[in-house]
């Protein structure tokens, strides 16, 4: 049976940012998997798929969400873990001004607390306001908070650029959101 791309770039999200033990995989520090051993094992947990299907929904995925190792070998979600990976990125000067798309609902609470990772690794951010949106809509109706980046960056506040790039940092105080 053709392998749904789509359902196998959701299933690889899940195994390699959330539940790696779900199909008994396990990651290295910095969030790889090896990809023989992640086909075996989602093959024995019931999801049938080949190595020509992986490469495949890398290549194709709307967000490049998975990276592939240097060596070939190996694969990781480029962002977004829930389990506490050290993705190993060195500290980036970012642009002068990121935005986060959230839902209405959480406005009040990001303008007392700033922005939380909240069951994820590090806050996401987007380059520009069109993704922002995107990412926002995901929750509900949507707002965009505009970071002072370059603020944060001047007082010593750490960015990293995913392979993908997605800007993470730790956390964003309210003082930095408009
Ligand atoms: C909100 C997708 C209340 C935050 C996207 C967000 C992204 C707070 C939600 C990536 C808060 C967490 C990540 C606070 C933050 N109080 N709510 N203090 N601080 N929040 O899904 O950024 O398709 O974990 O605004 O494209 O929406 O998965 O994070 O609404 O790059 O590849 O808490 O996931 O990529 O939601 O999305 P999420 P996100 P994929």
């Amino acid at each position: 049976m053709p392998v749904d791309p789509i359902q196998l770039s959701k299933f690889l999200s899940f195994v390699l940012r959330h539940k790696p033990g779900e199909i008994g995989l396990t990651l290295t520090s910095e969030g790889w998997a090896n990809i023989d051993v992640l086909i075996e094992k989602a093959n024995a947990a019931g999801t049938k798929f080949g190595r020509a299907d992986l490469l495949d929904v890398v290549a194709t995925s709307d967000k490049k969400r998975f990276s592939i190792s240097a060596d070939g070998l190996s694969i990781r979600a480029a962002q977004g873990h829930s389990v506490t990976v050290e993705l190993g990125l060195p500290p980036q000067e970012p642009p002068s001004i990121l935005y986060h798309g959230t839902a209405t609902r959480f406005v009040d609470a990001i303008l007392v607390e700033g922005l939380k990772p909240q069951s994820r690794q590090q806050v996401h951010l987007s380059l520009d306001e069109a993704t922002a949106l995107r990412v926002g809509k995901r929750h509900g109706k949507p707002h965009i908070f505009t970071v002072d980046a370059g603020g944060m960056h001047g007082k010593g506040f750490k960015f990293f650029r995913a392979d993908n790039g997605v800007w993470l940092t730790d956390h964003v105080p309210p003082e930095f959101l408009a």
